[in-house]
């Protein structure tokens, strides 16, 4: 990994990214309804050492401090997202004026710093009261996310101009009702590719409704795509592998979002599954409505494989719609600390293919990686490991937009330390350390390196 400084080109956006129930906190307060994520983490087993997001980085008691950490990074946007259960408590109906007012003053303190705000309507934090009605499984959580969506552009519109509807659907979906790692933990194939469409669905409602409330908004998905490699010397069966496992990551998206179509074969090969009648007439046109850019999350590449005949298939991708036969092959170190493969040139490339398949301009939305961080004796965190993946990730973007890919942005994920899911409080993602007892932050050696790029870059 090369560490000399990367350049954009002038205009290039620096930020850095965060969700709603992994920083916020205060989950009972000034009318919040509880979230799947709540249900879940309160539930034995589901999370790492039984974390929840009660308390998180009390940003919701820490915001205005916290956009003043983001203002001494340089930072020129700031990606958050609103949680549902604080503006519609209820999932549908009545809208909470408390929950709309702490991003109404987010908003407004973010704009006084001169930091751009992108808003996620959606990274995970579903409403109980819908799951409790169907949750993504059923076809009316589509007008549910348009109505949640209009009460959070009417209110933010005139400030906010980056508009994104769903953070990482795949997650939403596959990693949620067919895995059955994120809540609401179910594990049925089918399941996965159902709440894939109703997300995707939901997405293609709130667009124009966003374009409503803010007519000039530029209006976003962001997707978590990932490069699948083969093996070297693939067989027959790896590359059918190889296919199933794309169509199952990255084409159940791109597919609907950007053709209008379910990928060649993908339907075909969860024939056993479903005759497809989940896909109603006008849905795909009304998945398909125009967007002004596309985001993509990218942290690792996927290495797949057939499975050998007569053996038990390796990971957990063979949960996933046709892929039953598929293998998820180990990553090749040296690993991060979530496991994950560190691989900018596998970033490049589903950068790039993200930018063919959508004809649109990319921010890559988030980005990093996590590192057993501690506060050194002398104050400060030293993370030489996120410094390195930083730089190598940014080094192979900017080739890529050198290249000519259309990239217009870059945050790094994330801000802050926080609640990482299943995995709560075990893995550090920020280029700011929190410490969680005393809820002190503290700007990581990556922050400060990150915080210089964005510097030179507004210098050049
Ligand atoms: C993304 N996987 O999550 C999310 O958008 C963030 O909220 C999260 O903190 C970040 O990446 C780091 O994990 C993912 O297992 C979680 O494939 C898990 C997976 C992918 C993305």
């Amino acid at each position: 990994m090369t560490t000399s400084a990367p350049t954009f080109p002038p205009g290039f956006l620096f930020g850095a990214a965060t969700a709603s129930y992994q920083i916020e906190g205060a989950v009972a307060e000034d009318g919040r309804s509880p979230s799947i994520w709540d249900t879940f983490s309160h539930t034995p087993g589901r999370t790492f050492g039984g974390d929840t997001g009660d308390v998180a980085c009390d940003h919701y008691h820490r915001m205005p401090a916290d956009v003043a950490l983001m203002q001494e990074l340089g930072l020129e946007a700031y990606r958050f997202s609103v949680a549902w259960p604080r503006i519609v408590p209820g999932g549908t109906g009545a809208v909470n004026a408390a929950g709309v007012a702490f991003y109404d003053r987010l908003v407004d303190t973010l704009l006084a710093a001169g930091i751009r705000p992108v808003v996620t309507l959606y990274h995970w934090d579903l409403p109980q009261a819908l799951e409790d009605r169907g949750g993504w499984r059923t076809r009316e959580v589509a007008d549910w996310f348009a109505e949640y969506a209009a009460a959070v552009a009417g209110p933010l519109g005139d400030r906010v101009k980056h508009w994104t509807t769903l953070n990482e659907p795949w997650c939403s979906s596959m990693l949620s009702h067919a895995i059955g790692a994120h809540a609401p933990g179910r594990q049925d194939p089918l399941e996965g590719l159902v709440t894939a469409h109703h997300l995707m669905l939901a997405h293609g409602r709130a667009v124009p409704v966003i374009r409503q409330h803010c007519p000039d908004a530029q209006v976003s998905i962001t997707l978590n795509p990932t490069q699948v490699h083969g093996p070297e010397d693939p067989t027959e069966a790896d590359l059918d592998a190889v296919r199933r496992a794309d169509n199952a990551l990255n084409g159940v998206f791109f597919g609907p979002l950007f053709h209008g179509t379910y990928p060649e074969g993908m339907l075909e090969d969860v024939a056993h599954l479903t005759d497809g009648s989940f896909v109603h007439d006008g849905d795909l046109a009304e998945i398909a409505a125009p967007l002004d850019n596309l985001g993509v999350n990218n942290y690792f590449p996927t290495r797949v494989a057939a499975t050998p005949q007569g053996a038990e298939p390796q990971g957990g991708l063979h949960l996933l719609p046709g892929c039953e036969r598929v293998d998820e092959v180990a990553p090749r170190p040296p690993l991060t600390a979530m496991g994950w493969e560190q691989s900018p040139a596998s970033h490049r490339l589903i950068v790039e293919r993200s930018a063919r398949e959508s004809g649109l301009p990319v921010y890559v939305t988030e980005n990093g990686s996590a590192w057993d961080d501690t506060v050194d004796a002398d104050g400060q965190v030293h993370d030489p490991e996120r410094v390195a993946y930083l730089m190598a990730h940014l080094g192979a973007l900017a080739d890529a937009v050198a290249a000519g890919t259309d990239v217009r942005g870059y945050f790094a994920w994330s801000l802050l330390d926080n609640f990482e899911w299943a995995l709560g409080y075990d893995k550090r993602f920020g280029i700011v350390h929190v410490d969680y007892d005393t809820q002190v932050r503290t700007v990581k050696d990556s922050g400060h390196e990150y915080a210089r790029v964005i510097a030179a870059h507004r210098d050049r």
